[in-house]
């Protein structure tokens, strides 16, 4: 076994927390033979909820953890941390558009990202999930000057995975042949989700999975459908996407942790170098690969007309939020 690495979870008492530590900690994200603690950050008023969840991973007496620390306080919850998921934020409601949460949240990940820069080790891989997920990676990576911008993500991979459900369905296939749909850009209804270079196997034999898919159907129908998931969960639950958020999360740390799959990509939002136009230094979603925990966007891949414009405004969302976000942080809004 190797020896055990500590993993933060911030928003631990939250619903998507819920079944994200139990993923963790049974080995589905850094192996099954790799023994973990478990650092739980919640505010002051969740403690005793976050008791709750400390009994229960207790109760499902998973052999590979080790120990759990419960805490409201940042150092304690960053200190040594090998892995983040930044969780923790404050949820969108039915009918709340991002922006508005954009305010409200900047200022818990410039405080997080301080409190990495002391006390998290300098290889330490965070993936934001709280929303706005691109802005608050970008905003705590900044305030995290000694840590590689490298090492902060954000999470597109929910999109992903609804994507790649839609294709396969589409196509009558299951999940696991369709591979190699993109998202780019902000997860926000900006995203692009992109089929140009997706395949998938049926009957034993790869294909394109263009032109199988018809222009009417991934234009009208499956991109909206994508784009605006998350408004329908919430629409429908009262509550925003959870069970498929959680795992969605495992994934992307999970093929950042242990490399993708010879001949597949995945979507994850790193620090852009400027590939395919996107501008430089926001946090947008490319397709990667990933080999020895790092992540190696994808070149030369074909990108449409269509899509190209689209990446146009979801660039321009992104550097929206990105000065709002810092005049936030610098006090002047
Ligand atoms: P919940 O409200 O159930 O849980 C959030 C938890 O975070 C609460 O327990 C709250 O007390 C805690 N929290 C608030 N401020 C904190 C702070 N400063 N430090 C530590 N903990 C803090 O929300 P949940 O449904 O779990 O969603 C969490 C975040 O994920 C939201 O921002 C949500 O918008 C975002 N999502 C992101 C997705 C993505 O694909 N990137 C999809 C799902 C989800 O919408």
């Amino acid at each position: 076994m190797a020896d055990v690495i500590r993993v933060v979870v911030t928003g631990a008492a939250g619903q998507i927390a819920y079944s994200l530590l139990y993923q963790i900690a049974k080995g589905d994200v850094f192996g099954h033979n790799q023994k973990l603690a478990l650092h739980l950050l919640d505010i002051p008023p969740m403690m005793g909820v976050l008791q709750g969840v400390v009994m229960e991973l207790q109760d499902c007496a998973l052999p590979l953890l080790q120990e759990v620390i419960p805490t409201d306080s940042v150092d304690m919850a960053f200190k040594d941390v090998d892995a983040a998921f930044l969780v923790g934020a404050m949820p969108r409601r039915e009918g709340m558009e991002r922006k508005d949460l954009l305010a409200a949240n900047v200022k818990i990940f410039k405080d997080q990202g301080e409190a990495l820069d002391k006390y998290a080790k300098k290889s330490v891989k965070v993936l934001v999930v709280g929303n706005p997920a691109n802005t608050n990676a970008l905003v705590c990576s900044h305030y995290a000057p000694s840590i590689p911008k490298e090492n902060f993500t954000a999470m597109t991979r929910l999109d992903q995975n609804r994507a790649q459900y839609q294709v396969a369905a589409k196509l009558g296939v299951g999940v696991i042949d369709v591979r190699n749909v993109i998202i780019w850009g902000n997860h926000s209804a900006t995203q692009v989700p992109d089929v140009a270079n997706a395949s998938y196997t049926k009957n034993g034999e790869s294909k394109r999975a263009l032109p199988d898919l018809d222009n009417n159907w991934v234009n009208n129908e499956f991109v909206p459908l994508v784009q605006k998931r998350g408004a329908a969960v919430i629409a429908a639950r009262k509550l925003s996407s959870a069970m498929s958020a959680a795992k969605a999360a495992c994934d992307h740390m999970r093929d950042w942790w242990q490399g993708t799959q010879s001949g597949s990509f995945v979507s994850m939002a790193v620090i852009s170098d400027g590939s395919y136009g996107a501008p430089k230094g926001v946090i947008f979603s490319f397709p990667v690969t990933t080999s020895g925990g790092q992540w190696t966007i994808v070149q030369g891949l074909t990108v449409g007309d269509q899509v190209r414009s689209k990446l146009e405004l979801t660039a321009k969302e992104l550097l929206e939020e990105r000065d709002e976000a810092m005049a936030v942080c610098e006090g002047k809004l």
